[in-house]
C-alpha cells in the first residue's frame, strides 16, 4: 500500500522537490552550523551555488570522525531548548555520536516509518511487536513511533525477555514483529525449546534489520517462522530506522524516503560518486531535519542503487541490501561496537600490551564475542585478576560485552610481517 502520494511521484517531480529542499538544507546549515559553515568555505561553495540536486556532489561530506570531534552537540543546529530529544550510538571511541530531533524532526521520523511500515504489508489492524531495544538506541522509539502514527497496535515489548515476548506473540496474537534478524532466529529456537512450534506463532511478517544479513539467512528466518522476513535500512545519524525498505510487493531491493534523505554512492577509496548500479559506499544528505542536518554523510555502508520502476508502482529509488561496511564497524546481537572503542580502554590499562583481537562466532542464533589480550611483560599478577578488571572497565565503556575475555602472554597473538595486528575474526 502507498502511504504517501510522493512515494509515486515521477521523477521530474522528485528531482525539482530535492533540489529545493537541498537549496533550503544547504543555507539553512551555513546559517546554523559554524561546522558546516567553515566546510563550505573551506570547499569553496557558497548556499546560493546551489541550484538543482545535481549540485550535491560539490558538497563536502561528512564523517563519523567529525561527530567525535563536535560530540556531544558542535553539529546541532538548534539550541538545547528546541531538542525534543536525544538518541545515540556508538562513536569511534569511547564517546557515543550523540543525535538530536526537534518536534518537526520527530513528526517526519513518524511519518518516514509510518510508511515504511505501510510498504512492509503492516495495516492499521496489525499488532506489531517490537522488539528492537528501547532508549538511546534509535530502533525502539523509532519503530513504536512509526507505528502509532500508521495506526497499529504496537507492542512495546524491546530487546530480550525471550519469554515474555513469546507470550506476548501468543496472547495478543502479534502479526508483525520488529526486531534483528539475529533475534529473529533466536526466538524461533526459543520457541522450540519451550515446546512452541514456531511455526505456528500467529506471525505473518517480520521487519528486521540494524544488522546485516544474508539471503539464506533470511529464507532461514521465513522457513522457521512460516512469515515475510522485510529488510529494513536506517541509521541515528541520519533518522534512525526507516531511511528506506523493502516493498511487500517487490522486494527486490529498499525504497530510499529520498524525498528527505538524498542518496549517492561513491567510491569509498575516492569519494567520486558511482554510476548506478556499481556498488560502492553509500552517502546520504537529508533534505528536511531541522535539530541534525547531515551533509553527504558517507555512512559506510556498501550498496549500490537503481532507478528502475519497481512493480509496486513506487518510484523512490532502490538500494540493494546492505551486507559490508568500508570500516571495521562490527555489529554484534544488533548493537554496533567499533574495534577503536576496545582499543583505547586497553590503552589506558597499564598492565595490558596493544595487541588484542576479537573472535565473533554465531553460537546456535546468537552473536558470541570473545576477546583475547596480551598482557604486559613487566605484569606479576593473575590472569584472573586483570581478566576481571578487563571486564570492569569494557562494561562502563560498550553496551555490548564480550561473553568471554581471555588474557594471554607476550607475543601470542599474532603480528603480520609490518607489526601490524588483525583485530576482528570474524566467523559467523
Ligand atoms: O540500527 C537503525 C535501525 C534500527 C535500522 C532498527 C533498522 C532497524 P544505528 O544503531 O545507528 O541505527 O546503526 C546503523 O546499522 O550504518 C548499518 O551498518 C547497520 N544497519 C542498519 N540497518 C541495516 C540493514 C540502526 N537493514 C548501522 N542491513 C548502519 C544491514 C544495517 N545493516
Amino acid at each position: 500500500m502507498v502511504y504517501s502520494d510522493i512515494e509515486a511521484a515521477s521523477r521530474d517531480e522528485l528531482r525539482s522537490l530535492q533540489g529545493d529542499r537541498l537549496a533550503e538544507t544547504v543555507a539553512y546549515a551555513y546559517e546554523n552550523v559554524p561546522f558546516y559553515r567553515d566546510a563550505l568555505d573551506e570547499a569553496g561553495v557558497a548556499p546560493d551555488d546551489v541550484e538543482s540536486v545535481a549540485d550535491v556532489t560539490e558538497l563536502p561530506f561528512t564523517t563519523k570522525e567529525d561527530f567525535r570531534d563536535e560530540y556531544p552537540d558542535g553539529l546541532f543546529a538548534v539550541g538545547h531548548a528546541d531538542v525534543n530529544r536525544i538518541h545515540a550510538s556508538s562513536g569511534t571511541t569511547g564517546k557515543p555520536k550523540i543525535v538530536a530531533y526537534s518536534d518537526d524532526d520527530l513528526d517526519l521520523w513518524r511519518e518516514v516509518m509510518a510508511r515504511s511500515l505501510a510498504a512492509a504489508g503492516v495495516s492499521e489492524d496489525d499488532v506489531v511487536q517490537n522488539a528492537y531495544g528501547y532508549g538511546l538506541f534509535t530502533g525502539g522509539l523509532g519503530f513504536h513511533d512509526g507505528t502509532e502514527e500508521l495506526g497499529a497496535c504496537v507492542i512495546p515489548t524491546g530487546g530480550g525477555n525471550t519469554g515474555r515476548q513469546l507470550d506476548m506473540l501468543q496472547d495478543m496474537e502479534s502479526d508483525v514483529l520488529a526486531c534483528t534478524p539475529s533475534y529473529c532466529l533466536y526466538l524461533a529456537e526459543a520457541a522450540e525449546e519451550r515446546g512452541i512450534d514456531p511455526r505456528e506463532l500467529p506471525l505473518s511478517t517480520v521487519v528486521i534489520g540494524a544488522e546485516p544479513f544474508t539471503d539464506p539467512m533470511r529464507e532461514e528466518i521465513e522457513q522457521a517462522l512460516d512469515v515475510t522476513a522485510v529488510d529494513v535500512y536506517g541509521l541515528s545519524e541520519v533518522i534512525g530506522p526507516g531511511v528506506s525498505i523493502e516493498c511487500e510487493e517487490a522486494q527486490e531491493g529498499l525504497h530510499v524516503w529520498e524525498d528527505h534523505f538524498y542518496p549517492e554512492v561513491i567510491d569509498p577509496d575516492t569519494g567520486e560518486p558511482l554510476p548506478e548500479g556499481e556498488e560502492g559506499e553509500l552517502v546520504l544528505t537529508s533534505l528536511t531535519k531541522e535539530a541534525l542536518p547531515v551533509l553527504r554523510y558517507r555512512t559506510g555502508d556498501m550498496t549500490s542503487l537503481t532507478y528502475e520502476e519497481c512493480d509496486c508502482g513506487r518510484t523512490a529509488v532502490r538500494m540493494d541490501n546492505v551486507t559490508g561496511r568500508t570500516d571495521d564497524l562490527i555489529i554484534v546481537r544488533g548493537v554496533n561496537v567499533y574495534p577503536s572503542q576496545i582499543e583505547e580502554v586497553m590503552v589506558d590499562l597499564d598492565d595490558v600490551a596493544p595487541y588484542y583481537r576479537i573472535d565473533l562466532f554465531r553460537r546456535g542464533n546468537l552473536d558470541r564475542m570473545e576477546l583475547t589480550v596480551e598482557y604486559h611483560e613487566e605484569y606479576g599478577g593473575t590472569h584472573e585478576e586483570l581478566e576481571d578488571r578487563i571486564r570492569t572497565v569494557l562494561e562502563d565503556t560498550l553496551e555490548v560485552n564480550p561473553d568471554e575475555i581471555e588474557v594471554v602472554g607476550p607475543g601470542v597473538i599474532d603480528r603480520s610481517e609490518t607489526g601490524k595486528v588483525k583485530r576482528v575474526y570474524d566467523h559467523r
